[in-house]
């Protein structure tokens, strides 16, 4: 034996594989296979500096203290402040424990890139359990999102054809541009019906509409209409559906599942109506598509959509495809219209780095002639406001992967199996990972030597955001347009805070006033 050092197996081993990553592989989530080369010496490390699992710090062994001060504090839609709490409070990785919930929490980037290298091959998240208990409830199949091990592995790469290729991403920019396009106009039209030369207001429900006319123009190549003043309860129902869905599951996820259902709280049922209207609605418009499929000519090559896409790769059972389908439509709507509110508040709030960027899509649509695609190609600016906004206000409060394998974080051994949540809301907010955070700061993405790991707005790897691709394309084209024609100011100059309804919202409504540019 060597003495003074012993070396962890976790190289991947198990694969075959050895490890050494570039910095692009977070990046790209479309090949699911990783490049490795060269030998791991990465958790080589002394006996007397490696802890054990035990020795972490953290109140876990009190399951019950930690319990009380979770509900005390208001825990659940205050999640993450509590962890910007414990991250101070223990250092950059603690340990913790939820009722019969276990996990180990880290901060900084490279942790996140250790976490990533120990993924294995089928990673996967903390379950939100009571989505899933919807679906058995109701008999209904998992989409992609829920599926786990090879039936997650073979749908996933099936829809990455579809849903974030790089080949694809160009059939979505014409959809989602005149979904903009109309979006534009209404606000025009508000202002004219103002009278006052501005439209102020609280966009929620409006950019919760222009979210679901995108998605649902990318999945079903058809527009609902929801942008041009028809009155669409339906439509309405589904948006309101999906805020119900979120905001019921927070209260959800630390009690065991059979307990909720046996005592048919409120919550639950709530639960159940929320996801029974977001079925219902998808279900129609799906329908409505696959009809339009058989009518449709062999010779038609023309894109019509991600549902229409799938159909004619005939690669995926119709029920899988319905489940991953009725997933992305209802995944599309809070994440971006919220990032957007964020963005547009903070763009309020820096009137600098709102000229900025004006300037920056001003060139960009003189040098392309308007032309969508290559707009998006031209404005680096704009896409680090957007990494800058989901720092400051991501969408999920935790990245989570289990271990696949033994893993050596912060010198503290990680069993195999071990949750492992990053706390992205903290990551983003900490003075020694970003200077001074508290600034909304595009440029910093385009001048720090080193963004390793910490553009993780939509996670990482194989398992990363599938709606990704979509939503950047939708939020840039959006905000491309938005700039262009409207001066964006706000009267609340007094921080609005997040609040965590499974995903992290804005606590209170924000107000903002649109001006024309002459
Ligand atoms: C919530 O502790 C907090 O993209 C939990 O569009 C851990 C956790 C697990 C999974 C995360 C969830 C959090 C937040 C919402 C996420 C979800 C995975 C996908 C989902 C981040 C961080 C989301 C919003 C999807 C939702 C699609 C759904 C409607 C079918």
């Amino acid at each position: 034996m060597i003495r003074g050092s012993i070396r962890l197996s976790v190289s991947g081993s198990s694969y075959g594989q050895k490890i050494s990553f570039t910095s692009v592989e977070n990046d790209n989530p479309f090949s699911i296979r990783r490049n490795y080369s060269g030998t791991s010496q990465l958790y080589t490390s002394s006996d007397q500096t490696l802890k054990s699992y035990d020795a972490l710090p953290g109140d876990w062994r009190n399951n019950w203290v930690s319990a009380y001060t979770f509900w005390k504090n208001d825990g659940i839609r205050n999640m993450h402040n509590l962890m910007l709490k414990n991250f101070k409070k223990y250092g950059p990785i603690y340990r913790e424990r939820i009722g019969h919930h276990n996990s180990v929490n880290i901060i900084n980037p490279e942790d996140a890139a250790t976490l990533f290298k120990s993924e294995g091959l089928f990673p996967e998240r903390m379950k939100v359990w009571p989505w899933m208990a919807y679906r058995d409830h109701r008999k209904e199949k998992y989409g992609v999102l829920l599926k786990s091990g090879e039936e997650w592995r073979k749908d996933r790469l099936i829809l990455n054809k579809a849903l974030i290729s790089p080949q694809i991403i160009q059939k979505f920019v014409p959809l989602l541009n005149e979904v903009v396009l109309d979006f534009v106009s209404t606000v025009y039209k508000q202002i004219e019906d103002s009278g006052r030369g501005n439209w102020t207001a609280d966009l929620s429900n409006d950019l919760f509409k222009f979210a679901l006319e995108s998605v649902c123009h990318v999945l079903y190549g058809e527009r609902l209409g929801l942008l041009q003043g028809h009155h669409n309860p339906e439509s309405q129902k589904f948006i309101d559906s999906v805020t119900l869905m979120f905001k019921s599951t927070s209260p959800m996820l630390y009690i065991p599942p059979g307990l909720l259902r046996s005592i048919k709280s409120k919550v639950w049922q709530d639960h159940v109506v929320a996801w029974d209207t977001i079925f219902a609605h998808a279900n129609t418009c799906i329908q409505k598509t696959y009809r339009q499929f058989h009518l449709r000519s062999k010779n038609d090559k023309e894109y019509s959509g991600v549902l229409t896409d799938l159909l004619l790769q005939g690669m995926l059972p119709l029920d899988d495809i319905k489940a991953s389908i009725t997933e992305l439509m209802a995944g599309g709507v809070d994440t971006t219209s919220v990032t957007l509110l964020w963005t547009m508040y903070e763009l309020a709030k820096n009137p600098n780095v709102q000229e900025n960027l004006r300037s920056e899509i001003i060139k960009a649509n003189q040098k392309t002639e308007g032309d969508p695609l290559q707009m998006l190609k031209s404005v680096p600016l704009l896409r680090a406001a957007l990494k800058e906004t989901l720092r400051l206000h991501p969408v999920a409060v935790t990245l989570q992967r289990y271990t696949n394998e033994d893993t050596v974080l912060q010198n503290y051994r990680i069993p195999v199996g071990t949750l492992v949540q990053v706390g992205l809301y903290a990551m983003g907010r900490n003075s020694e990972i970003f200077f001074k955070p508290e600034r909304y700061n595009p440029e910093r993405w385009l001048n720090q030597e080193s963004n390793y790991f910490k553009n993780l707005g939509f996670g990482f790897g194989p398992r990363q955001c599938i709606g990704r691709r979509i939503a950047e394309a939708e939020m840039l084209l959006f905000l491309i347009h938005m700039v262009q024609n409207f001066k964006i100011e706000t009267s609340r100059l007094v921080e609005v805070k997040s609040t965590f309804d499974l995903i992290l919202i804005p606590e209170n409504p924000i107000m903002l006033i649109l001006k024309p540019i002459e």
